[in-house]
């Protein structure tokens, strides 16, 4: 049957007459299919790959591409009068991440699969992903964000396992959703549930009883955790998590014929930040169960298990009270207890220790012993890791530490997302850069022809244009694609500095008040969702409100400047709004972005990175070399260093830098009181006068003139065209293949 007829099949009438959510479920139905008649990796040896988080996004196109018939079915919709793009709004998005870690782990499944190795994802079934952001008042306001429908990508198994909590036991299903690999082979991502989950305890706004843990349990991803309820829930839901994995993962291995003696030889645990790690513990106790002597089976569990790391940020790091794991899951703590034991007898240095004196568990400690692996994500982070953060750990296991910088899908950051681009390179270097991210580096020679710089100016151009299609339809602005697009598009935290951005543009504000207008007109688009409890930041959104309503609404300024921030930051937003971008904002104080993955993906569709030398700009800045592209900053050794030294005094940036001074006094001035709130707005400058715990003030001097250099530069376009070229050209490096292949070399060997 042709592919008219099977989609035809699934509708039970003609294309023409069929709604975009009926043609919607109806290709939901093919791709399944499709993806289940597929191959699926023969091998004695399988990787899972353990995370809380799977920030997939839509699967629709992203399905299409990969089975082959992404092309096919959109000219046949066309055909039938009906437009891709529109169908896939009605595929309603899985949130199922918070950011960077999320979309990392959704990435490593789609070159798992595309590579043909053999790795499922393991992990949860939450019903509401991460909170829906609106704007109410100029402040963020969170909504639940339901994802499930009667028909979905998810399908139920009939595979249960028993999950034991203090007084409760609960059975967990597991759902699963078809990974499909670049013209290859087909993986799973299991995400396990529990039948008794019910949305309708969900109160006013994403409040809800986090007590109620058999209608909770799977009902949200990474409910608040500030009070001891949430802990106590976050801990509910990784045991449950690693309890249902691990079973699993044993229940295969012996169905494949493992002793469980040789688990090694069959499987290798990814452990994807610390959210997974009771997971070591769990197959300890399982295996004991199923017949297995203690030392034994912390040296088999040793051996198939490994830990990625992805932030130093102290506050990031997993500790959970001893108590609190006696309330959830008291058959753990006798394991962690000999874990530590052994620990204990081996070395004497307390900070290496996994329960400390006050009775916490350090959840990276007990990876970091009980694992054969410990990867950071990018070169720098890799090396702070090593010299600084975990330097005791480092001199005691030197071989177990690894570097892995991020990658990123070029299926979906620019096959999908930006189709002129991949068609124009198709054009110019033919497809094999499709499947072999490298062969971008053909691009190279045409770095002087002008019609290509003229092509790729042309398609960002046509992107810009389809962005204010977009902007105007769903937030009614009114923008000008001839205008520098300026986007700081990421998770909305202090380390990340969007203040450091917004500082620089009440500083522009006022040098065009003051008669200095600039030569190029600039957009500066942010997107971000601050997480619930995190008073700062949602401070930082509601200085971004105000400053846009100052900005835009004054005629002597709005045609230079305009500053747009995106209600609801997303996967499927990053797709519009990534391709549209010339100056990527990757910002953040140097030594605290593990590695950011935002800035590849700008890269690869030739937007220029402004950005500190952290996580992988550092990487970035090396291949493309310092024409093309803009760093400005402390180091991350000097930034170390005034952490040693706690000499970093805010106030004094403040009281010396007249530019700096009218910038911060700004934020509480008359014009943002007369549109803001005045408890927001002075909490805010009191923090960036009087702490500033990420040294804004520091950098903003060089910020500035890198900032200014780049917008300067701009005007120049066939020298910023090639500037584009280098960059995309060069982004191979960056592709989750590359990542992927390594891991798998030099940790999993499949
Ligand atoms: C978690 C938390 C939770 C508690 C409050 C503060 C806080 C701050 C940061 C985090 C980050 C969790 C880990 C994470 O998402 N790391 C990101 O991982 C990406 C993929 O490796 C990487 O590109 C980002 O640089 C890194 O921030």
């Amino acid at each position: 049957m042709n592919m008219q007829e099977t989609l035809k099949g699934f509708l039970g009438k003609e294309i023409a007459q069929a709604s975009d959510r009926e043609i919607y479920q109806a290709l939901l139905g093919l791709v399944q299919g499709m993806a289940e008649r597929k191959e699926r990796p023969e091998s004695k040896k399988k990787l899972y790959y353990i995370s809380a988080e799977f920030l997939t996004g839509k699967l629709l196109s992203n399905n299409l591409i990969n089975l082959g018939i992404y092309q096919e079915v959109k000219e046949l919709l066309m055909a039938s009068g009906k437009d891709l793009a529109r169908i896939e709004e009605a595929e309603p998005e899985p949130s199922l991440g918070n950011g960077g870690l999320g979309r990392l782990a959704a990435c490593f499944l789609d070159s798992i699969a595309t590579l043909g190795l053999a790795g499922d994802g393991i992990g949860l079934n939450y019903h509401l992903g991460l909170f829906r952001q609106t704007f109410e008042d100029r402040l963020q306001k969170e909504m639940p964000n339901p994802w499930i429908e009667e028909n979905s990508w998810l399908k139920k198994t009939d595979v249960i396992y028993p999950v034991d909590f203090k007084g409760l036991r609960v059975q967990a299903r597991m759902y699963d959703i078809e990974v499909t690999g670049y013209n290859s082979i087909t993986n799973k991502l299991h995400l396990f549930d529990i039948d008794s989950v019910d949305e309708r305890i969900v109160e006013d706004g994403i409040a809800f009883d986090k007590e109620d843990i058999k209608r909770n349990l799977t009902l949200f991803l990474y409910p608040d955790d500030s009070d001891e309820k949430g802990k106590l829930l976050r801990i509910y839901q990784q045991y449950f998590m690693v309890s249902s994995g691990a079973q699993l993962i044993l229940d295969e291995c012996q169905a494949k014929g493992s002793n469980l003696y040789d688990l090694p030889d069959y499987a290798v645990i990814q452990i994807n930040d610390t959210h997974p790690t009771m997971v070591i513990p769990e197959l300890i106790r399982l295996l004991m169960q199923r017949g297995m002597d203690m030392n034994s089976a912390i040296d088999v569990v040793s051996a198939a298990c490994a830990y990625t790391n992805h932030t130093i940020l102290a506050e990031a790091l997993e500790k959970w009270p001893v108590v609190y794991l006696e309330k959830v899951v008291p058959q753990l703590v006798p394991i962690i207890e000999v874990l530590d034991d052994r620990v204990r007898r081996r070395f004497e240095d307390e900070s290496v220790a996994i329960i400390d004196k006050k009775d916490t568990v350090h959840m990276a400690h007990l990876d970091i012993h009980y694992g054969f692996s410990v990867n950071g994500v990018a070169a720098l982070h890799t090396e702070i890791l090593k010299n600084t953060e975990l330097n005791n750990f480092y001199r005691i296991y030197p071989e177990k530490f690894n570097n892995k910088t991020n990658g990123i899908t070029f299926r979906r950051w620019l096959l999908y997302c930006n189709p002129l681009l991949a068609g124009y390179l198709d054009e110019l270097i033919g497809t094999g850069y499709r499947k072999d991210a490298a062969e971008l580096e053909k691009l190279l020679q045409y770095q002087e022809d002008p019609e290509v710089l003229d092509g790729l100016l042309a398609i960002k151009q046509r992107n810009k244009e389809v962005l204010c299609a977009y902007l105007k339809q769903t937030q009614n602005m009114e923008l000008s694609p001839d205008t520098i697009f300026d986007i700081q598009i990421k998770r909305l935290h202090e380390y990340k500095r969007q203040q450091l951005n917004v500082l620089y543009l009440i500083d522009k504000y006022l040098e065009i008040k003051a008669g200095r207008k600039p030569s190029v007109p600039v957009t500066v688009i942010f997107g971000a969702k601050a997480a619930p409890a995190y008073v700062i930041a949602k401070d930082i959104i509601h200085l971004i409100l105000c400053l846009q309503e100052i900005v835009n609404k004054d005629p002597e300024v709005s045609p230079y400047l305009k500053v747009v921030m995106i209600e609801n930051y997303n996967v499927s937003k990053a797709e519009k709004l990534i391709p549209a971008c010339d100056i990527s904002q990757q910002i953040s104080l140097a030594s605290k972005e593990a590695s950011g993955t935002g800035n590849m993906k700008f890269m690869l569709n030739g937007a220029v990175t402004l950005g500190t030398e952290d996580g992988a700009n550092v990487e970035i800045h090396e291949v493309v070399g310092d024409e093309n592209i803009y760093i400005f900053g402390a180091s991350s050794n000097e930034v170390i260093g005034h952490y040693e030294k706690g000499d970093y005094a805010a106030k004094e940036y403040y009281r010396k830098d007249r530019s700096i001074r009218a910038a911060v006094d700004f934020i509480t001035g008359d014009q943002m009181l007369a549109v803001g709130k005045k408890e927001n707005l002075t909490r805010l400058k009191k923090e960036l006068t009087e702490k500033d715990w990420f040294m804004t003030l520091l950098d903003f001097e060089s910020y500035k003139e890198a900032r200014n250099r780049a917008y300067a530069d701009y005007a120049d376009r066939r020298a910023w065209a090639r500037k584009m070229l280098f960059n995309i050209a060069k982004a191979g490096y960056f592709s989750s293949d590359r990542t992927i292949a390594e891991y798998n070399r030099d940790i999993w060997h499949l």
